[in-house]
């Protein structure tokens, strides 16, 4: 009996290490999906694309965090009927994945901040899909996928009729994180904290048109962008964020209460003629 204990946890002890160091081979590189599908937010359906971390369609892009330095090895998988092209961060090229097929990827030499990985071809570029990359961005964080859409678009987007917006672009639908409903206090996009706390809060335009935020109650500063980088450095508690612009800002709240952060196009804070939805949450701040 003695001998037997004595022997068996030495083997148990390997064959745990030993699936220890498969499971860490297994996390080197995250899997990233590009679903579509067709939803409902009532009573408006339309397509969304978007990059889930599994097969499942979700309408909010998925958001991805890494440390500054190391490469990030990325697989992408296609789960859609067509093609896309990705643009990867710092990129001027695209990676065309069929589909039903998947590319390995290593992103390097990325800056503390916000990126996008986001289809460039018509299908996935119109109906936002966008992951959100943070690299070095640790503490209190909180991430806005933007986009916004004619619903009746999005079906000849899907089923390829069109492959450009229209001369004519009157987006009814504006979303933050795939849904139009962002004034509740469970919110993923309401942005909660205390007075004094550092808050990072990534911004990603997976839009089809440049979006300019207003914070009330507060100031932000900007603290990186990949289309504006003069902006770096400003507090500012209005400005835009382009089309297919990642940015992080950063909020230390002076005062405790509730405000609001909205487009500050008004028609982009409507649902379905319903105020306040679409681009409009909450900062929600405690003493
Ligand atoms: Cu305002």
């Amino acid at each position: 009996m003695h001998q037997i204990t004595r022997n068996t946890i030495p083997i148990r002890a390997i064959l745990l290490f030993i699936v220890f160091l498969f499971n860490l081979s297994l996390k080197a590189a995250d899997t990233l999906y590009i679903n579509r599908d067709t939803l409902t937010i009532t009573p408006v359906l339309f397509q969304k694309a978007a990059f889930n971390l599994d097969t499942t369609f979700n309408a909010k892009n998925a958001v991805l965090d890494y440390a500054v330095g190391s490469p990030i090895d990325l697989i992408i998988t296609n789960n859609d009927t067509v093609t896309h092209a990705v643009r990867l961060p710092n990129s001027t090229g695209t990676v065309n994945i069929s589909e039903a097929s998947s590319v390995s990827i290593t992103l390097n030499n990325l800056q503390k901040g916000t990126y996008s990985l986001y289809v460039e071809s018509d299908v996935g570029y119109f109906l936002g899909a966008g992951a959100v990359i943070r690299v070095g961005i640790s503490g209190q964080k909180f991430a806005w996928d933007l986009w916004d859409q004619d619903p009746d678009l999005t079906s000849d987007f899907g089923n390829q009729v069109i492959s450009e917006l229209p001369n004519t672009y009157r987006p009814t639908l504006f979303t933050i994180n795939g849904v139009v409903d962002h004034m509740e206090p469970n919110s993923a996009s309401v942005i909660t904290g205390n007075v004094g706390d550092t808050i990072y809060i990534s911004i990603v335009n997976n839009g089809n048109m440049d979006h300019t935020l207003h914070f009330h109650g507060y100031h932000i500063e900007i603290i990186q962008s990949t289309h504006q980088p003069h902006s770096v450095g400003w507090i500012k508690d209005t400005f835009p964020i382009l089309t297919k612009e990642a940015m992080t800002v950063r909020l230390v709240p002076h005062q405790p209460g509730d405000f609001p952060v909205h487009n500050h196009n008004l028609v982009a804070t409507l649902f379905n003629n319903g105020y306040p939805r679409g681009m409009v949450t909450m900062l929600m701040i405690q003493e």
